[in-house]
């Protein structure tokens, strides 16, 4: 039986990923942890809940022993614009908490861990168009380079002690529940919202910036279905690229005025268009395709129609 820790679940995956974990594992077996977020009431009310730092390692490991846990998703990380604001933070929770996550998995002989990486892993020297899955990994961010040394790391595991360890490339992801933070693509997030609030947004990178995007029920299936995957059948273990849609800003912004007419859009770029600039405009997800059958479901259409009810909603019931 999964007795699940889900680190980090107070962000915006964390605290959507951990409601479904509870739905289909039991609400007492999948255990969730934040750093100083409050999580949602959703989360504290249906299942048990820790509030600790993974980079203390004695703190991760007597929480891992308080619960018998066999299975560890660590969703802990600082993204690509705070990282660069605080790059020792961003190497000091990315590098050693996951460290701490894999040793005491090694350890205590756990059943699995899942650790995400990102887009980020790419930069100059990545083909911009349909990134391929073996490609040049030289990100500029502190955040890319923790993700491609995790990525390695991860593999290590994977090899040297046999630890069943998988991960998978994360594009921006969108979501309505919980907002993302300190991320370069949380533009895509917050421009739903203001339209919403204000009928205008101010992007702080430029109309062409295309980047690879996915709505928040496609990263819960990938993450499950990965998760759920028969590790014998995986060529690859950390690493999988996954894509779901690619769009410009105009494009989202159009996406939004086909609904809400008199919506704007200004833009003020600032450091994070650099970043953006250094990823790809999408991503070749053959290998995840084969190997476990991802296909995602919503497109650029699909998710901001569904975005707009459900944050006109929250606006309705004055929760934003
Ligand atoms: C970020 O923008 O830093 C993240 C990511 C793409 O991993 N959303």
């Amino acid at each position: 039986m999964e007795k699940i820790l889900v680190v980090g679940s107070a962000g915006q995956i964390g605290s959507e990923l951990i409601l479904t974990l509870r739905n289909i594992y039991g609400n007492d077996n999948v255990i969730g942890t934040g750093r100083k977020t409050a999580p949602s009431q959703a989360v504290l009310d249906s299942g048990p809940f820790e509030f600790f730092n993974a980079v203390n390692r004695d703190d991760l490991y007597n929480v891992c022993k308080k619960y018998d846990i066999n299975v560890i998703i660590n969703m802990a990380a600082i993204l690509s614009g705070t990282g660069e604001q605080n790059p020792m933070l961003a190497w000091d929770v990315n590098m050693n908490g996951l460290l701490n996550v894999l040793e005491i998995a090694r350890e205590m002989k756990m059943k699995q861990v899942l650790v995400p990486s990102s887009i980020a892993v790419f930069g100059p020297g990545t083909p911009l168009d349909k990134a391929p899955q073996e490609t040049v990994l030289k990100p500029t961010t502190m955040y890319g380079l923790t993700k491609v040394a995790g990525e390695l790391l991860c593999d290590y595991y994977v090899n040297k002690y046999g630890l069943d360890v998988r991960g998978l490339r994360y594009p921006g992801i969108i979501s309505h529940e919980t907002l993302p933070g300190g991320g370069t693509t949380d533009y895509a997030v917050a421009i739903y919202y203001e339209a919403i609030k204000n009928k205008k947004y101010t992007c702080f990178v430029k109309e062409d910036t295309r980047l690879p995007m996915m709505y928040m029920p496609d990263c819960i299936k990938a993450t499950i279905d990965l998760m759920q995957a028969d590790f014998s059948k995986l060529k690859h273990h950390s690493d999988f690229n996954l894509g779901a849609m690619s769009f410009n800003v105009k494009e989202l912004a159009d996406s939004i005025k086909k609904r809400i007419p008199e919506f704007e859009i200004s833009y003020e770029p600032d450091f994070r268009q650099a970043i953006a600039d250094s990823w790809p405009n999408d991503v070749d997800d053959t290998a995840a395709r084969e190997e476990w059958g991802w296909k995602p479901d919503y497109d650029l259409e699909a998710m901001t129609e569904d975005m707009l009810k459900n944050i006109q909603i929250k606006h309705d019931k004055g929760l934003i």
